[in-house]
């Protein structure tokens, strides 16, 4: 019945389709194919692969996306505030608009999103980033200060404006060195298509580590870590939207009730600073339909690793016998992640009273291996390239950031830790026309217009094999392989023709990991490693594409924020003691 319902509404290629809970594997399209196969038909609970107007998931959304006319407004108040989402203390806490964590912007694909970021902090600049967003011809509303911008003095307000050019799940968070474990974080959702079916969508469900000291302190510890180059101090707990009990058994757990035969959308965010985190839901598969902003072909799964800046959507039927069930996000401590508590959350069906779980874990994998099966739902192959004679390095080393400065720990790409200046972002060196980029912005050109960049990220033998998330700003790049040790090309399996599509994937420990992704975006895009403490560190550079078709900034803004940071930093009471990142 449910499959009539669908395959009524919606004319896409579902022909082959078996049941209203899976969409099917699509027949292999090349990118030419697909752009023909947007049809009119219309988004509901049995048709999510619709769109409207003549947008589908079959869009190729880097070539076309819907422009609605409509603009969608935030306005962005950070204050410096105290929190305690897990019952062990009020502690220091940078809110969003008085909340940790901030509020969800949310759009539609195809909106202009306006959001008005104030800063009403004391102590600390900010930029905040749209993590994921392509930011199509307004590099200037990327977020990064030191490379799109001048940070934002406390006192500033800066208007960021851009497309939802994609769909999906994301979150925002600030740039200004570790600022955002301190609470400047948010998730963002752009409503389009989706790969599967599903009734009620749950919106986002936040997941991160949590620490009972301030960022700028366990940032500051692990900078001047001078205990062997240890690692830093360990997370105290995990949130789960922003709420958990802590060891002791203070605090609470966040609580969702589900209702028998309904299908739900949950929209899985990692937002943590140091802490790859497994979820599941006892008695529950999850049907994963995304990897960040790609669609891809759906699959279910017990267990999910998440690393950060990663984002999972996933459908969960709620077809178990009514009762409560643990919702878990379990440390990995396969990824060499460390945390002193794990978090739970209660889900319940609406029809009995809601209690503590007595429900069992299912088996927990021991393995830190990103999903595997993450083929996007548009295939897309990539033209054969190679990866052999230019690798990015990355080492863990020490080094001074500053002239007179310490000999601080730092992570670095090919020897150069990035450091940016605040005050003289790299788009001010573009706008004034200077290609003296200094070495520690670590600026590294791309190919021309249309052609393809191959890049092999390898992690120096010998060190203690972290796994580094390596977030890409501007793009959703290309996974043509990850593997352990040092890439060889004769051995090394390498996915042309179906790779995995994202903005952030990772770096095996003492690994390799090899990227492609075409010039088709101007701008100054950030590489770097999503744990706060590397980017802290220098674990970044910053990819120049395209420059001569950069669209830039409005100036007369631009030049404002720049000359009241200038003003306000001359005499600020902290000082820039990282890569600023
Ligand atoms: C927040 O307030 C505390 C206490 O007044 C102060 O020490 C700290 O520097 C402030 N932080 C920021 C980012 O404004
Ligand atoms: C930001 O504020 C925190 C205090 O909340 C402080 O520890 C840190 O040094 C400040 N950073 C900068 C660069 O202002
Ligand atoms: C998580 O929190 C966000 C924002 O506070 C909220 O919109 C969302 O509904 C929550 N998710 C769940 C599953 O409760
Ligand atoms: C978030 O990502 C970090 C680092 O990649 C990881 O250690 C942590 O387990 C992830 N958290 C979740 C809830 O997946
Ligand atoms: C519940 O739903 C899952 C996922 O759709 C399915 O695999 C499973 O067979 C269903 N179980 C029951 C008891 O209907
Ligand atoms: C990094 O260093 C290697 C080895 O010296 C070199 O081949 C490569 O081109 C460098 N990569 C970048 C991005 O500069
Ligand atoms: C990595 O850093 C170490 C320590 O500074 C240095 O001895 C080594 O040459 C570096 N390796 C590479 C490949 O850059
Ligand atoms: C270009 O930038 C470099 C590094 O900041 C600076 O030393 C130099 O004066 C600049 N050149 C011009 C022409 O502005
Ligand atoms: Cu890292």
């Amino acid at each position: 019945m449910r499959f009539s319902h669908f395959a009524g509404q919606c004319l896409l290629a579902l022909s082959s389709l078996a049941s209203a809970s899976v969409v099917p594997a699509v027949p292999e399209h090349t990118l030419q194919e697909r752009q023909t196969k947007d049809s009119a038909c219309t988004n509901g609970p049995f048709s999510r692969a619709c769109w409207k107007n003549g947008f589908s998931i079959a869009t190729d959304f880097d070539l076309k996306y819907p422009t609605t006319g409509k603009t969608v407004t935030y306005d962005l108040t950070i204050t410096n505030s105290t929190c305690n989402p897990d019952g062990n203390g009020e502690r220091l806490c940078l809110k969003v608009n008085n909340q940790y964590p901030g509020p969800t912007i949310r759009a539609e694909w195809g909106d202009q999103v306006v959001v008005n970021v104030h800063n009403k902090m004391q102590d600390n600049g900010t930029s905040i980033h749209w993590h994921g967003v392509r930011q199509h011809n307004s590099v200037g509303s990327d977020g990064v200060n030191g490379i799109t911008e001048c940070p934002l003095a406390p006192g500033d307000s800066k208007t960021y404006r851009f497309q939802a050019t994609q769909f999906g799940t994301s979150w925002y968070h600030a740039h200004f060195s570790s600022q955002y474990g301190d609470g400047v974080v948010g998730p963002m959702v752009f409503d389009g298509p989706a790969s599967a079916n599903y009734d009620i969508d749950l919106g986002p469900y936040m997941l991160n580590d949590w620490y009972y000291q301030t960022a700028f302190q366990i940032d500051a510890i692990t900078l001047q870590n001078l205990q062997n180059r240890g690692p830093p101090p360990s997370g105290d707990n995990i949130l789960i939207n922003g709420t958990n009990q802590n060891a002791k058994g203070g605090g609470s757990y966040n609580k969702v009730t589900i209702k028998k035969g309904k299908k739900y959308r949950l929209r899985l965010i990692n937002i943590s600073v140091d802490n790859n985190i497994r979820v599941s839901l006892d008695n529950h598969m999850m049907q994963v339909m995304t990897s960040d902003f790609i669609p891809i072909k759906p699959y279910y799964t017990e267990w999910l690793l998440i690393a950060i800046g990663q984002r999972y959507d996933v459908v969960i039927n709620a077809n178990q016998t009514a009762g409560n069930y643990w919702f878990r996000a379990n440390v990995a401590t396969d990824c060499l992640s460390a945390n002193k508590n794990n978090a739970r959350a209660i889900w319940s069906y609406d029809t009995i009273t809601a209690g503590t779980p007595t429900s069992n874990s299912y088996t927990q994998p021991s393995v830190c291996t990103e999903p595997t099966n993450l083929a996007p739902y548009w295939k897309q192959p990539v033209p054969t390239g190679s990866f052999a004679n230019k690798p990015m390095n990355v080492n863990f080393t020490r080094a001074k950031l500053y002239e007179n400065g310490d000999t601080l720990t730092v992570w670095a790409i090919n020897t150069s830790s990035i450091n940016v200046a605040w005050e003289n972002p790299t788009i001010s060196y573009l706008m004034d026309g200077n290609t003296s980029y200094p070495n520690k912005l670590n600026v590294v050109p791309t190919v021309n217009e249309g052609a393809w960049n191959y890049w092999l990220i390898q992690a120096v033998q010998g060190l203690a094999p972290v796994p580094h998330p390596m977030h890409l700003h501007g793009h959703d790049y290309f996974v043509i392989g990850q593997g352990r040790g040092v890439y060889d090309p004769s051995t090394a399996v390498l996915n042309w023709n179906t790779p995995p599509r994202r903005d952030t994937a990772t770096l095996p420990g003492g690994g390799w990991l090899a990227i492609a992704f075409p010039s088709n975006n101007p701008g100054t895009w950030l590489l770097h490693c999503h744990i706060a403490w590397h980017i802290s560190e220098g674990l970044g550079m910053q990819f120049l594409e395209m420059p001569d078709k950069i669209t830039y900034p409005p100036t007369e803004e631009y030049q404002r924020t720049c000359t009241n940071w200038n003003n306000y930093a001359k005499n600020a009471f902290y000082k820039k003691h990282d890569s600023g990142l």
